[in-house]
């Protein structure tokens, strides 16, 4: 099929088209506004299945997602500078915007509603702790564009992972649809295990959320408010000044004033994966190592991580020559639902060694929630309903649970007032909290 059959760019109508558009017309809109690949992926596909539940609330009429990716360039991403990173990181991001807006606005001009969901941000905060219309990776990988790596990002088979995604979704059906990758690029060379200053990623490809979270967007989002409130703590400029470096006020100052900092991103900086990138790691590994990976490692920075989490652990043991500074991830539930949700997303294996126990979570009042936690070999899972025999039962008013975990209400006046009853031994509470450093 070819697009002569389409109306012309420049002559918009508003009748409806009703066949499949040709994914070629498509493709050419996307490449000429500055994408590097572009794939479609059915809404009914199973491995979109997580994001089809978030975009039909607000986009009922959708058929198909039109993903596309905008390469990076390597050097930027891969300096010791994070002021190049970071350039391109924005600069790039806002060419993924101007991709989908460019694809919506020659859909519409053809009749057919299309939506754009940002690259990262704005997002909807209203929707805060899971702010994000959609989830960008999966649609990514269904549509062929890449599988992925150990790091948990997308890696493209030429690009490897020097890539931002988009999508783009709309009303109607295009006429073939893509398939996904029969391989994955990612070497599991674990470069960007070795890389990572915060050691979130794990070498069997887990990936800890919160190091990674509270070290590279410590200027975004949670680690803002955490700056805030430190302000407000402050109480004067002194103190202020005590607690937080000039350097470390300026870099907040440049974030609000031009897009917000990472503090790192260098697994995706090492990464080797991907046709157009891998010649140096294979010609010579050494060098690869020296030029790429050590001079990041090597580097004299501030590391963001929580007190008592693993995150702390491994700057101390793997990077002494960078600086550990304490602070709060800023996360914290805003209901009991998310609570459990947020549980194995937090979990710190390193820091539930030799706990095995089983906990009742029994809540009541404004949110009525019963949920078995395992924590045994360093592992969590999490389950619906009150299953087995619980070495601590907790049952709470949901909301007092909630302001307990803000720090809003102390569990002493909890326990008084009897907002919170336990059962067992409560020196399994201390042991939990610890599993789970804010
Ligand atoms: C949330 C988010 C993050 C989180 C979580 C990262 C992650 N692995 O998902 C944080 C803040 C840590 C993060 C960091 C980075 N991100 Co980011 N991020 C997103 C975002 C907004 C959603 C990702 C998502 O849906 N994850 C859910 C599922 C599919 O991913 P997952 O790996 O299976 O899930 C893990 C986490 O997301 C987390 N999680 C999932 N759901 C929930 C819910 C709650 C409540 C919590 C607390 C956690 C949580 O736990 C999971 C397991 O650890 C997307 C943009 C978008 N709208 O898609 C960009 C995106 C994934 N990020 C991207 C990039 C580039 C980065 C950084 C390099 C940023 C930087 N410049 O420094 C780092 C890389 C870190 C890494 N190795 O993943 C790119 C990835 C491109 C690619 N090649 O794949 C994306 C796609 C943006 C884009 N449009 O290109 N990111
Ligand atoms: S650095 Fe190596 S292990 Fe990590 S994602 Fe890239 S190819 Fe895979």
């Amino acid at each position: 099929m070819t697009h002569t059959s389409q109306p012309s760019k420049t002559t918009p109508t508003r009748t409806r088209n009703k066949r499949p558009i040709d994914p070629d017309w498509i493709r050419e809109i996307c490449l000429a506004a500055g994408a590097d690949d572009v794939g479609f992926v059915s809404i009914d596909n199973e491995a979109v299945r997580s994001e089809r539940d978030r975009i039909l609330p607000v986009f009922p009429k959708a058929r198909t997602l039109v993903s596309f990716v905008v390469r990076t360039s390597r050097g930027p991403l891969r300096s010791p500078d994070r002021s190049l990173a970071n350039n391109e990181f924005h600069a790039r991001g806002h060419d993924v915007d101007d991709v989908g807006r460019a694809l919506v606005r020659a859909l519409e001009d053809r009749g057919i509603e299309a939506i754009n969901p940002s690259m990262g941000f704005p997002m909807n905060m209203d929707n805060w702790p899971e702010p994000w219309l959609i989830s960008h990776k999966p649609i990514a990988v269904a549509a062929g564009l890449g599988a992925m790596g150990i790091h948990r990002c997308v890696i493209h088979p030429k690009f490897g992972n020097f890539i931002l995604l988009g999508t783009v979704i709309l009303e109607e059906e295009v006429a073939e649809l893509s398939q996904p990758l029969d391989y994955n690029p990612c070497l599991k060379c674990k470069l960007c295990v070795a890389g990572c200053p915060t050691g979130a990623i794990k070498s069997d490809g887990a990936f800890d959320f919160s190091a990674c979270y509270t070290h590279n967007y410590r200027e975004f989002m949670t680690g803002f408010g955490d700056w805030v409130e430190t302000v407000a703590d402050s109480g004067s400029a002194k103190e202020y000044r005590k607690r937080v470096e000039d350097k470390e006020t300026v870099s907040m100052w440049q974030s609000l004033g031009f897009g917000p900092n990472y503090k790192a991103a260098y697994c995706i900086g090492v990464c080797p994966a991907g046709e157009d990138v891998i010649a140096p790691f294979l010609d010579n590994r050494k060098g690869f190592l020296n030029d790429v990976v050590k001079p990041l490692q090597k580097k004299e920075e501030v590391i963001y991580a929580m007190k008592g989490s693993d995150a702390a652990d491994y700057v101390t043991k793997r990077f002494p020559h960078k600086e550990l500074k304490h602070v709060s991830s800023g996360l914290r539930p805003v209901s009991a639902a998310s609570f459990i949700r947020f549980l194995p997303f937090l979990f710190q294996p390193g820091q539930s060694k030799g706990l095995d126990a089983v906990y009742h979570f029994d809540f009541n009042g404004a949110e009525t929630q019963q949920h078995t936690v395992r924590i045994s070999d360093a592992t969590i899972s999490v389950e619906e309903g009150l299953i087995g025999k619980a070495d601590l039962h907790m049952r709470a008013d949901s909301k007092t649970w909630v302001a307990f975990l803000r720090k809003d209400v102390g569990l002493l006046r909890a326990l008084i007032t009897r907002k919170i009853k336990l059962s067992g031994d409560p020196r399994l509470l201390i042991a939990f909290s610890k599993c789970f450093p804010s």
